[in-house]
Order: structure tokens, then sequence, then C-alpha cells
């Protein structure tokens, strides 16, 4: 399959508004690309060895033995609306955003809600951890993730035997995120796990990537990171998380429900409805390759859907 389209790769109702503005504008041509995880056909600059004046020190490949994307790609290619749905601008929109002070408030259906402050959070294990991410519309990167089990906070948090799903919320702010002053998704973005998915050892809070702090365009300070789902399940710049009774509305199902589903689990056999996902692209690597189930790690996570339908659960 060849890169997608623009027009292929976003949600119908912001696709079609999109289209008639552009129409408008007589701007047929332009190559801005909607949807949860955009897809221009532009490559991101080669890597500049930024890694090289802070050494990094981590492994250099995950445990399929697949490369690390440049620090430079991670850092300049993003998916954050709250500032742009340009991936290449996302980085200079964010530069100044303010992280300090920050607290991630934990309730709901808990016996110690909890208000979590960034010293709170830095404070738990930092572990190196190298996880492919990857994204909605087939392109992928394996990022060096630092961070710690989301298990730590619900452990202290305790939740009640009514809990079923985690519900999470990024910061709504409109006159710091400049995105959120468009109508592009119902802010704040919000995001939800099934209570023991949230509690699997793979979804971890991140902090860092590559040995230093999260920047703004990573979803600094404190971000989700869930390596078997696509993309958009891992939000960012998080200050609230709940838990509660009832699957989430997130804010992708509430977009496009037909095209996002609540577990959006990486599933090759599973093709968006306007596109299919059986490949993908590693940003940095030129061709395209077979896109695995559950990103790769079905060893670790397939039990948690067993006997579900993978077809209708997506
Ligand atoms: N709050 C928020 N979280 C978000 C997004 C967003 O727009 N807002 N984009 C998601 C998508 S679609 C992707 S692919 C990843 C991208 O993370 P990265 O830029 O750190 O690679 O963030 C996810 N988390
Ligand atoms: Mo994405």
């Amino acid at each position: 399959m060849s890169q997608p389209d623009p027009s292929e790769i976003t949600p119908e109702h912001i696709y079609l508004n999109r289209r008639q503005f552009m129409l408008g504008l007589g701007a047929l041509t332009a190559g801005l690309a909607l949807g949860a995880c955009g897809g221009t056909t532009k490559t991101p600059a080669a890597a500049t060895p930024l890694n090289q004046v802070t050494p990094y020190s981590g492994p250099e490949t995950d445990d399929l033995q697949h490369e690390l994307t440049s620090y430079e790609s991670v850092t300049h290619y993003n998916n954050f609306y709250e500032f742009s749905l340009d991936k290449e601008r996302v980085a200079q929109l964010a530069q100044d955003f303010q992280t300090s002070p920050w607290q991630v408030v934990m309730g709901g259906l808990v016996r110690n809600p909890r208000s979590f402050g960034l010293d709170d959070l830095l404070a738990f294990d930092q572990e190196e951890r190298v996880y492919r991410m990857r994204c909605v519309e087939a392109w992928s990167m394996v990022i060096p993730w630092i961070g710690f089990p989301l298990w730590k906070l619900l452990e202290i948090v305790e939740p009640t035997a009514e809990a079923q799903y985690v519900r999470f919320e990024t910061l709504y702010a409109p006159n710091r995120m400049p995105g959120q002053e468009s109508a592009v998704l119902d802010w704040p973005y919000v995001e939800g796990l099934r209570l023991d998915e949230a509690r699997h050892d793979l979804t971890i809070l991140s902090t860092g990537l590559y040995g230093k702090s999260l920047l703004p365009q990573n979803g600094a300070p404190v971000r989700l990171v869930v390596p078997w789902k696509y993309g958009f399940k891992s939000i960012k710049s998080i200050v609230k998380i709940d838990l509660v009774e009832d699957m989430p509305l997130t804010s992708w199902m509430q977009a496009s429900p037909r095209e996002y589903g609540f577990y959006a689990n990486v599933n090759p056999n599973v093709p968006h409805p306007r596109w299919s996902q059986a490949t993908e692209r590693r940003i940095g690597v030129s061709g395209r390759r077979e896109t695995l189930l559950f990103n790769g790690y079905g060893d670790q996570v397939a039990h948690l859907y067993a006997g579900m339908d993978l077809e209708k659960n997506f």
C-alpha cells in the first residue's frame, strides 16, 4: 500500500469540514493532514546527533532488536492537537509550555483519593524501557521511555470493588495550549483503559525518554505509554486520573466512533474503515514492515482479551 492520501487519514467529520474549508480557499493541494496520527507523506529530517551531545547509555534496540528512532524524530515529529495538527510544528509551538508546578489528581472510585506533585512522581523508580510506539496511520517509532508502572499509583489510591476502568484527562488551558481554541476535538483530551490493562506491567506513566526529562511536545511532565495500543491511547500532559465504573467516552471515540474504538489494540487484521493497517512505516527507515498483532507484545498481553472478538472490540 502506498502512503495514504491526507484525505484518507482524517476522521470523516473533520475531513469534510476541512475539505469545505480548503475548497473555499481553493487550496486543493494543502498538505496538512488530520486524524488521530496524521499521515503527511513528508519524512522527518534526517537524524541529527543530539544524543551525542548528552550521551545516552541505555539499550540501542527494543526486545525485537529493532533500532531506536532518533531523538530528533522523537522530539520533532509529534501528535499533540493541543498545540497543532501539524506534526512538524508541535515542538516549536510547545517550547514555552510551563510544566511546573503540576499536579495529578487521582480520585473517583478509590479508598484514598490523592494528588501527586511532580516531585512525588519523579520519586518513583525510574527504569529504562524501550518500547515500540506506533500510530494509527501506520507509522511507528521505537522510543526508550523512562517511567514507572501505573499500578504503583493504583496501589496507593486503592480502587474500590466497583472500579472497572481508569479515565485520564489532559490539562485544559486554552491560553497555554493554543490548539484548544479550535474545536477539532472536544477538550480536554480524554483517554481510558480497563482496570486490568491499567494494572499491566507494560502500562507506564512516563516522565522522560532517552535519559532526559520529557519535552513539552512529548507530553511533559507526565504522559501515559501503552505500547501494545495505537498511539492515541497514550495521553499526554495528564492532570486527572479517575477510577470509574463505566467505560469512559474517549475523545477519539466521541469524534469518530466508527474509526476509533476503545481498545485500540494494534491489530494488522483489522483495517481502519478507510485503509489497511497491515503494514507500517518506521520513522527514519525506508520501506514498510508488517505490523505485529499487539505491536509485538502478544505474549504479554493477549490473555487480557481471551474470548473477546477483536474485530468487534477494535
Ligand atoms: N493530550 C493529547 N495526548 C495525545 C495526543 C494529543 O493530541 N493530545 N495525540 C496522541 C497520538 S495520536 C499519538 S500518536 C501520541 C504521539 O506521541 P509522541 O508525539 O510523543 O510520539 O500521543 C497521543 N497522546
Ligand atoms: Mo497517533
